[in-house]
């Protein structure tokens, strides 16, 4: 837990701010949304000017949760017109959900050559020490928590202590982040105080329905024929603990789906029990095959994937291989099965 002199001191830090820039990770999730509409809010009905700014684009079905159009860093706006003050000046930086330079790509930039405080909310083990006071950036605060199983937490907790207003669309905006971070309550970070905060979270309003619907049941009719047409080529190898998946460019012409349609498609295969390396191949229109690797047991999937020139996490990588899919998914399985050998 974050202590009541952290909080103190990032209430402070705020008050003393009026124009104050919000930002988190790149590839944002359910809890760097969340937690940017958030504190937005509550800093806008504490009369401070406020701008968010992503640093890549927002997944479709977090949409609802933005009023308007965020801009995007390399899109909307660049480094040195952020730095020209395109989107204002501001006296505070407020960074969500992340700890680390590598995290912020581009804008790690712009964080070097402004001077102004930053204020850190987080939860990961690892990072940088942004707002390090040692950094020389002085008054900057970090408040981080990595025994919280989201942001969201952490946020909601400060917005007690401070004693700032929760509305509907702020608890909204928070019971996503919560949700998101732990899987809708099914990873094991989901803990008493993650219920425990939530139950504060419907009592100031939410609706769990209908953000259940609007994460969860909001698919359009081509992705789901894409993944039936997935579906269909599920193999499982190696007693049933590897399982392929493939979709050809014919399928994508067949359903109307595009290529953004098969992110987390690769999941599907894993609600059979057995399954513990999943791959996915996806033939481009180039020609290439896509491969998505994903593992839930031992196997390092990134060591597979960095065989063949890809990479990525020991859980979740990637790589791109020669055609024809039969082609690649002799490839993996081999490299799969000598890692089961070695484990
Ligand atoms: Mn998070």
């Amino acid at each position: 837990m974050v202590n009541n002199d952290d909080f103190r001191k990032a209430i402070d830090l705020i008050n003393q701010s009026s124009s104050i820039l919000l930002t988190s990770h790149t590839k944002p999730d359910g809890d760097a949304c969340g937690c940017l509409v958030a504190m937005a809010d509550v800093l806008a009905a504490l009369g401070k000017k406020t701008q968010l700014l992503l640093l890549s684009s927002l997944p479709q079905w977090y949409e609802f949760l933005f009023t308007e159009k965020v801009p995007i860093l390399g899109q909307d706006v660049d480094i040195q017109q952020m730095t020209e003050g395109k989107l204002g000046e501001f006296d505070l930086i407020m960074i969500v959900d992340t700890n680390s330079l590598s995290q912020l790509p581009k804008f790690d930039q712009y964080l070097k050559k402004a001077d102004n405080p930053i204020l850190v909310i987080d939860h990961h083990e690892t990072g940088d020490g942004l707002a390090c006071p040692e950094r020389g950036r002085g008054g900057s605060i970090q408040l981080i928590d990595s025994t919280a199983a989201a942001t969201g937490l952490i946020i909601f907790d400060f917005l007690k202590y401070a004693n700032w207003q929760i509305t509907e669309k702020i608890a909204q905006a928070l019971f996503v982040a919560i949700a998101s971070d732990t899987g809708w309550f099914q990873f094991p970070n989901t803990d008493s105080r993650v219920f425990a905060s939530c139950a504060g979270l419907v009592e100031a309003g939410v609706n769990v329905t209908e953000i259940y619907h609007k994460l969860f049941q909001n698919l359009s009719p081509q992705r789901l024929k894409l993944t039936a047409a997935m579906l269909n080529t599920l193999e499982l190898h190696l007693d049933g603990r590897f399982a392929t998946q493939y979709l050809l460019q014919r399928d994508f012409e067949q359903t109307g789906a595009t290529y953004e349609d098969t992110e987390n498609l690769i999941n599907e295969c894993k609600r059979v029990s057995s399954v513990e390396v999943a791959a996915l191949f996806i033939q481009l229109k180039d020609g290439r095959i896509r491969c998505s690797l994903r593992s839930s047991g031992e196997v390092d999937v990134c060591k597979i994937a960095e065989r063949f020139g890809g990479g990525g996490h020991k859980q979740a990588a990637g790589t791109y291989l020669p055609a024809p899919v039969e082609n690649a998914k002799q490839l993996i399985l081999d490299a799969v099965s000598k890692q089961f050998t070695v484990i």
